[in-house]
């Protein structure tokens, strides 16, 4: 008789995190479906969710190490990876120092706190020149800034207060396919339909009229114009005298600065550039500021233009003027209620600001944002000869030939290295160019708790999972492979205390310090936690696992009336004005198209997609799904174009080759491609490779120029693009 069992769990693709039950038939994962009782999921997962028993038991799953030879790749053990590994690491340390290493951690490495902790624990251990870059510099450095700039911290980002808003403005986000992001709300689009149910509204900014836009009220904009219709509805506000300017008056520095900045740019004089009427950004202006509780919520699609940061800013700028930060109902930084967070912000945001002032890049004298380096020079940085050029490289979690700016580029640089190493479960475009393949357990094989998330909940909210099974074939958890390298390194195993000072202090006192206690700790000291003791009842790791299989609720809403907390300038202000932010808005003035490239490429997220690694699951390629891009119907017509025909896009960048179905539902002038796409038969998912699809990412920049340059963010959005028929 088999043993069949169900658990309770958690899914940590993307950022709802919706629960999850489990099957396990004799220690087999077999099924998973959403999980009723979750309180904020209820009942709710969507197809990639369900898809990924698949993933777990993909039969092109890697699941020993491998080592690539000249006759492709062949299985070794641990012992043999590791101890290559660290030969040769260690050759290279010797011989050209820290610097000659980079990591890279692409987005599902933010879903495993034990991860996150031991690749910053290696890149500490290592040294201080090793180069460190994450899947962020694509997506939201950009955004990061903006509040470093504005709070004195990058980890105080706003949020818009979901379910107590009465208008809720998206501007480049489209929640509806992602489920949401740096906003965590299983269920989201109910929530946006709750708003109106109450009586208010949701306006979508974009584009393309998306899923999200289509339930709810369109407004179509040019691509990269964001920043322009934003200092606009300042302008507006600030004219009309709509601009709580005396509420706001004591939390700021530099409102009659920001007035003037504003100053030029009436509806009137950005209308040509946005495509949007004047008097509906007047009536967008009005509406911000007269009802009580409204907030702008933006996303992928205002952090990866040009002016990522500005755009960024400015969305706060005017939830800040429009009366709606820090309010019921408005954006609003809730924090994870950590007793002196106040304190912990002055003294991390200091540090964070120190590390951006005096890290840079070698290539291009980027900045580090968060400490990490952008991404789209990484091939650069390991191909142009000097001090700090890489020749070992570690990816994890990520698929950065597909991701990043250049693919091709990126491909030949990992070519030329001494050292490649990835941690994946699968042989991907990435992954198979490298000389070590490390398999890691998937999130049904690791305990966790959703660290990275914790701040962005629009309902505070608690959950932690045990591995729901053990580790498939050979697989390990990425901290232990961390853990294992830099043992054999140093000799050493005490690895996590270098995190931290308490960590120090407990290993000397022979308490093995490991991420789950770093973890655990986290969940004791913040709000709902049992303050080690002093909050009877309160919540630990065990706890939640134990007490709480579904997840705690701790608070029915988040916190307002705190943004002082969030603060990390010592007189406790937002700062408003800064050179690179006027620089930047002049910068506005200069943006042009280059000739020969008309039109303009988005991006377009999939909901049987995510990123470029679930093009494998049968479940989610029913259909004989492929890639396919979308541009405006005329557009077409001028150029020739039928539906479903291949079209050569052309940037100044590169080129490829893609089918096009068309539409009436996107802006004139603009064509939209989505990407992870471009499985060229390099990688070992057959599937996938099946079905192709281009690499966008060939149309987009890796040169410094190009490389948004507070954040160091590539350029994805409003790519100068020609389109035409093959
Ligand atoms: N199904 C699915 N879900 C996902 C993912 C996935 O691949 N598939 N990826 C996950 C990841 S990694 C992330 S970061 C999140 C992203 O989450 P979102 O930001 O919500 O997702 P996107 O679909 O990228 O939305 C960006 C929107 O911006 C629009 N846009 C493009 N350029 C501009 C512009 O210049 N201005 C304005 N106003 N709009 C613009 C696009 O048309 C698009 O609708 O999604 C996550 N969820
Ligand atoms: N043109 C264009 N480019 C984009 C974007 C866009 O909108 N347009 N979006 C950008 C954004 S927002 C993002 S986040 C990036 C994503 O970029 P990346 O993170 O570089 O790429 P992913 O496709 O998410 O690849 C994730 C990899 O992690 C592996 N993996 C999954 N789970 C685990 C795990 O638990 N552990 C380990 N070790 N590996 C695991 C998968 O097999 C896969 O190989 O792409 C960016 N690139
Ligand atoms: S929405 Fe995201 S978190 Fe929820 S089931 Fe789907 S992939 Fe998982
Ligand atoms: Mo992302």
């Amino acid at each position: 008789m088999s043993d069949v069992v169900q658990k309770s769990t958690f899914c940590r693709i993307c950022e709802p995190l919706c629960g999850m039950i489990a099957t396990v038939e004799d220690g087999r994962l077999t099924a998973l479906r959403p999980d009723k009782e979750h309180p904020l999921s209820a009942g709710f997962a969507c197809q990639k969710g369900i898809a990924f028993t698949e993933v777990v038991n993909d039969p092109d799953r890697v699941t020993t190490p491998m080592r690539r030879t000249p006759d492709g790749f062949v299985p070794v053990s641990w012992d043999e990876a590791l101890t290559d590994i660290t030969a040769r690491l260690a050759a290279v340390l010797r011989e050209r120092g820290s610097g000659a290493v980079g990591w890279y951690m692409g987005n599902p490495g933010a879903f495993s706190y034990s991860h996150v902790l031991s690749i910053l624990a290696f890149i500490k251990g290592l040294g201080r020149h090793t180069h460190f870059y994450t899947a962020s510099s694509q997506d939201t450095n950009s955004r990061l800034m903006a509040s470093q700039l504005l709070y004195g911290t990058p980890t105080s980002v706003p949020i818009p207060d979901l379910t107590r808003t009465d208008f809720l403005v998206v501007m480049g986000a489209n929640p509806v396919v992602s489920h949401g992001s740096f906003l965590t709300a299983p269920r989201i689009k109910d929530r946006m339909h709750d708003i109106v149910r109450r009586g208010g509204r949701v306006v979508v900014i974009d584009p393309r009229k998306t899923e999200t836009a289509a339930q709810f009220e369109w407004c179509g904009i040019v691509p990269d114009t964001d920043a322009l219709l934003l200092l606009s509805l300042l302008q507006v506000m600030f004219a009309e005298e709509l601009a709580h300017t005396g509420e706001i008056a004591a939390q700021t520095a530099g409102l009659d600065w920001l007035r003037s900045q504003a100053a030029p740019f009436p509806p009137e004089a950005t209308a040509a550039r946005t495509g949007i009427d004047p008097e509906v950004v007047r009536a967008l202006a009005r509406d911000l500021a007269t009802t009580p509780r409204a907030a702008i919520y933006g996303r992928l699609g205002t952090c990866v233009g040009r002016h990522g940061t500005l755009t960024s800013y400015l969305i706060d700028v005017v939830n800040l003027v429009a009366g709606n930060l820090d309010t019921p109902g408005g954006s609003v930084i809730g924090g994870m209620g950590l007793p002196g967070q106040r304190w912990v912000n002055v003294g991390m945001g200091a540090l964070l600001r120190r590390i951006y002032r005096r890290r840079r890049s070698r290539i291009g004298g980027f900045r580090a944002v968060i400490g990490s380096e952008p991404a789209a020079l990484m091939a650069k940085e390991m191909t142009t000869p000097g001090e700090r050029q890489i020749r070992a490289m570690f990816v994890s979690a990520g698929n950065p030939v597909l991701s990043v700016p250049n693919g091709d580029e990126l491909a030949s640089a990992l070519d030329s290295l001494d050292l490649s190493v990835a941690l994946d479960f699968y042989l991907t475009e990435t992954s198979a160019r490298c000389d070590y393949v490390l398999p890691v357990t998937t999130m049904y094989e690791r305990d966790d708790f959703p660290l990275t998330f914790q701040p962005f909940q629009a309902t505070p909210f608690r959950q932690a999972t045990e591995a729901v099974i053990e580790p498939v074939g050979q697989a390990r958890p990425e901290w232990e492979i961390v853990g294992g390298l830099l043992q054999r390194l140093s000799g050493q195993s005490r690895v996590f205390a270098v995190l931290t000072g308490a960590g120090r202090g407990l290993t000397r006192l022979g308490v093995p310090f490991t991420p789950r206690r770093l973890a655990d700790g986290i969940i004791r000291v913040c709000a709902g936690g049992d303050r080690f003791g002093l909050r009877r009842g309160g919540l630990t790791f065990a706890r939640l696992t134990r007490d709480h299989p579904h997840g705690a609720v701790i608070a029915p809403h988040l916190r307002t009336g705190v943004l002082k907390e969030a603060i990390s300038y010592l007189n406790g202000r937002i700062q408003l004005a800064h050179h690179d932010i006027a620089s930047e808005i002049a910068a506005l003035r200069q943006m042009r198209q280059p000739v020969g490239y008309p039109l303009r490429m988005i991006g377009m997220r999939e909901p049987r997609s995510e990123n470029s690694w679930m093009h494998n699951a049968p479940l989610l390629m029913r259909g004989d799904r492929s890639h396919h891009g979308l541009m405006n119907a005329d557009d077409a017509a001028e150029l020739m174009i039928d539906d479903g025909s291949d079209v050569t896009v052309s940037s100044p960048y590169g080129r490829i080759t893609v089918p096009v179905t068309l539409t009436k539902d996107i802006v004139p002038g603009v064509i939209a491609l989505p990407h992870g796409w471009g499985h060229d038969g390099t990688g070992g998912w057959r599937l996938a490779n099946r079905a192709g699809g281009a690499n966008v990412n060939q149309l987009t920049s890796s040169e410094p120029d190009d490389v948004e340059s507070l954040s160091g963010m590539a350029w994805l959005t409003g790519v100068p693009v020609r389109v035409e028929p093959v």
